[in-house]
């Protein structure tokens, strides 16, 4: 501490008061201290008040008025200090010990930015309690005598089960299920004409990020391929401050005002009387609700299609669903929508595998990104952006606030902008991806809202959310919530406060911090100025009324096999209805969006095909368009490669080991993962007399988890895998789900005795081979590339 050096007996000249009598805490002289005294606590005084002088009155409270400083305001008056002491809490914060560290450097909050700070390793560490303290003996609890009762003394263990008992948090109300991973957004090209976001500054700017990708409905334990929306919501890490783009792979919503978001939620989750069935939309209270909310169509049209079981998160798109506004260095504003695309295209599952998978691997799409990750086939999106003009959006036959209503690229083409790759995967699940806190109201300067009325929800509702969820309103300081762009504000205290505040002064304006933290003025965030002028009322524009065009848009966009997989999955979603007049109202609103498809499903439901639902609307405003080829899956094949694509090759006792490893090889040349599967796991020998170390088993790995399978040459391993009803199982399921099949030799035995004709009007992806395995395998990896060979499918399926 710092001690006061004598003062002596007489006063030093022009000293007026007692050099002690600044070091009370609640009164003081009328006059500043003698600046020649030597002791730091009265230097500090004197300092203090030379700065508050220096501020004699708030000069930026006449400009607080006015439009002007509504649209530019200016930045906030600063009396800086000429010595850092007049700044501090205390002049003790000179002193130093290997835990208090240092007084704070000037301007910098250490408790933001990189993970750096916070990464923890022990390797060649010594077990220790939460205080530090090495712990001798982890295996056993303190008892009195060997055989004697354990003491409640027993600190060690206390913590140990106190901690544990404390280690779950609270779930996402909803999106509880989720994975993510680090990566980057590199820009293309400078977009400043349209907005001042930094991040879109410059050619090759790099800005780091977090994405996390999720379900909606589901627990948090529960399985990844349910029919749902995924979510995919990405934290930009940008140089000015976080912004988060919090989207879904689907570009419209069921509802378009934040009050029915609630009442969407509890009709998709479990029923409330016996907390069935878990994540699935296929039951009553579900389609009781949104059969009753027929704006909600065009996205049920999403939620059947092939859309809500990706067979990758890496393989599905993202879209930021509302309207937002750019805003540009001059404050125009032009409104844009969001869009990524993923590089290797979008491909989903079919329905009877995505079910099948629930069983073998309910973490499927989650393994599927890390182990893509931890491969290094880095996953990427290109970033596009449709810009118009709140004078283009008059004009459309649908409102562009209305989030069921997405804006065709027809009207408005895509622009791409930049790229993310996802190269890293967190170290911790709980540390990053639970405890990761999106929300749709964090913008930058340059990114603003439009009035689209379900956003305006949004913008309340993730910061409230995460205040239970994450324990308290610091959650913004936890590691992986940060920004990299430093934090200065007078927000204090609350649960788990981390940062360390140095001075006196946690309000604006203020004269004791000598100002600061200080309003950047036109620098900082500055809301557009969009005029308003209304009647305070609850209501919606009249145009929200119209339900059905885009839904219809949609269906008659989709491939003949997109077409049947809606029909397929409306009519199995609402054969788990129990209740029929559920069943009929949904058919009767559907009839409004597509005849065709109405009747599928009444047809399919065993039901005859019900009055079509009055519409809100008469007569419905046309339509721009009636087709958007690029709203079908098949628009956007990927680079057409079959890099990462799961194979299995299937082995038995007897394999012709030179085939399997010609196809191995060139299969993993292409970037493709092999698997050898065999009816167990361990070594296995191959017709010339060596061995192949079967990694996976007929039972661990059943075939919904390849995209595609090899069997091939070998009499009696044929023989055995005839034999096998697993063997027969998985060829027939690779086959039921259109996946490219290649045998070789013998294996075209299995194939017909799994019931599979092979003839000559085969589809592309069923590969029959009696002698050039070269050849054989090109034209596997070429089909396999195709991803599914839907001509295939029959209903019902004849395999
Ligand atoms: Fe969300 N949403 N949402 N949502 N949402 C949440 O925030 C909410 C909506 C979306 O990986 C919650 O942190 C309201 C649309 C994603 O952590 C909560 C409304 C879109 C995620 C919440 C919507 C989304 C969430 C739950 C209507 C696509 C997961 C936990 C007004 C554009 C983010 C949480 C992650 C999560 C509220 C509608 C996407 C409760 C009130 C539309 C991707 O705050």
């Amino acid at each position: 501490m710092p001690t006061s050096p004598p003062t002596g007996k007489v006063p030093r000249p022009g000293q007026k008061s007692a050099d002690s009598a600044f070091k009370n805490t609640d009164s003081g002289p009328a006059l500043p201290p003698d600046p020649a005294s030597p002791d730091p606590a009265v230097q500090k005084a004197g300092n203090t008040a030379r700065m508050a002088q220096d501020m004699p009155y708030n000069p930026t409270k006449a400009k607080e008025h006015g439009r002007e400083n509504a649209t530019a305001p200016v930045p906030g008056a600063v009396s800086p200090s000429a010595t850092r002491d007049a700044l501090a809490s205390t002049p003790s914060e000179e002193n130093h010990t290997a835990k208090y560290g240092d007084a704070a450097e000037s301007g910098v909050n250490a408790a933001g930015g990189s993970l750096n700070r916070v990464r923890a390793d022990s390797s060649g560490q010594v077990l220790t309690t939460n205080q530090g303290v090495a712990v001798s003996d982890n295996q056993n609890s303190l008892k009195a005598g060997l055989r004697g009762p354990a003491l409640l003394k027993d600190f060690i263990l206390r913590e140990k089960i106190t901690h544990f008992d404390h280690e779950r948090i609270p779930e996402r109300v909803v999106h509880a299920r989720g994975s993510g991973a680090h990566g980057y957004f590199e820009c293309y090209e400078p977009l400043t004409q349209y907005t001042r976001a930094s991040i879109f500054a410059e050619k090759g700017k790099i800005t780091p990020l977090f994405t996390r990708f999720s379900t909606v409905a589901g627990e948090r334990g529960s399985k990844d391929t349910a029919r749902d929306v995924r979510g995919f919501a990405v934290k930009f890490y940008t140089d000015e401050g976080n912004w988060d783009l919090v989207g879904n792979n689907m570009p419209v919503f069921f509802i378009q005002d934040a009050m029915k978001f609630p009442d969407l939620v509890h009709a998709v989750k479990p029923e409330p009387h016996h907390a069935m069935p878990q994540a699935a939309s296929a039951h009553d209270t579900y389609w009781d609700f949104v059969s009753l909310m027929p704006e909600s169509t065009h996205m049920l049209m999403w939620q059947m299609s092939d859309r809500a079981i990706p067979r990758s998160f890496r393989m599905m798109q993202g879209f930021g669903v509302h309207t937002f506004r750019f805003v540009n260095e001059a404050g125009r504003s032009v409104f844009v929508k969001f869009h990524w695309d993923p590089k290797l295209g979008t491909h989903s599952l079919v329905w009877d595998e995505a079910v099948k998978i629930s069983g073998a691997d309910p973490d499927f799409n989650r393994r599927d990104l890390w182990e893509a990750i931890d491969a290094g086939d880095y996953p990427e999106w290109e970033l596009g952006v449709q810009i118009f003009t709140e004078e283009d959006a008059e004009k459309y036959s649908f409102d562009v606030l209305d989030a069921t209503k997405i804006v065709p690229e027809e009207l408005v083409p895509i622009k791409p902008v930049g790229r993310m790759v996802l190269n890293r995967n967190p170290d911790n699940f709980f540390a990053e991806t639970e405890q990761v806190a999106f929300c749709a109201a964090h913008v930058v300067p340059g990114i603003d809202f439009t009035n689209d009325p379900l956003l305006a929800g949004r913008i309340h509702s993730y910061i409230d959310t995460q205040i239970s969820r994450l324990g308290g309103p610091n959650f913004h300081e936890l590691p992986i919530n940060a920004p990299l762009k430093p934090v200065h504000n007078n927000q204090r205290d609350g649960m788990h406060r981390q940062a360390i505040h140095r001075g006196r002064a946690s309000y604006e304006p203020n004269s004791l911090g000598g100002g600061c933290p200080f309003q950047a003025g036109a620098a900082g965030f500055v809301s557009f100025p969009e005029p308003v002028q209304q009647d305070e009322v609850r209501g919606k524009p009249e145009k929200f009324a119209e339900h059905y065009n885009q839904a219809r848009l949609f269906y008659e966009s989709q491939a003949s096999f997109e077409q049947q997989h809606i029909a397929d999955a409306f009519r199995f979603e609402l054969s788990k209805v129990t209740v029929a007049a559920v069943r009929e109202r949904v058919v009767s609103m559907l009839r409004n969006a597509s005849e065709d498809l109405a009747g599928k499903v009444a047809e399919g439901l065993g039901m005859p095909l019900p009055d079509a639902m009055p519409k809100a609307l008469e007569p419905s405003p046309e339509p721009e368009i009636e087709q958007s080829p690029r709203l079908s899956l098949t628009a956007r094949p990927g680079d057409g490669g079959i890099r990462t694509r799961k194979v299995a090759i299937m082995i038995a006792p007897g394999t012709d080991g030179a085939s399997a490893w010609t196809v191995a090889n060139a299969i993993q040349a292409e970037g493709a993962i092999v698997r050898f599967v065999g009816p167990r796991i361990g070594p296995i020998a191959t017709s010339d007399g060596d061995q192949i170390d079967a990694d996976a088993s007929l039972e661990n790995q059943p075939a919904v988890l390849f995209d595609g399978l090899v069997v091939p040459d070998g009499a009696d391993a044929i023989g055995t895998l005839v034999a096998d009803g697993r063997a027969r199982e998985f060829v027939q399921d690779q086959y039921r789900h259109c996946k490219t099949i290649l045998a070789l030799g013998n294996a075209a035995t299995l194939l017909t005795r799994s019931g599979i004709e092979v003839k000559a009007s085969q589809d592309a992806g069923l590969l029959v081979s009696a002698g050039d395995v070269d050849g054989a395998v090109q034209k596997f990896i070429q089909a396999l590339a195709k991803h599914r060979h839907f001509e295939r499918e029959t209903q019902p399926p004849q395999v």
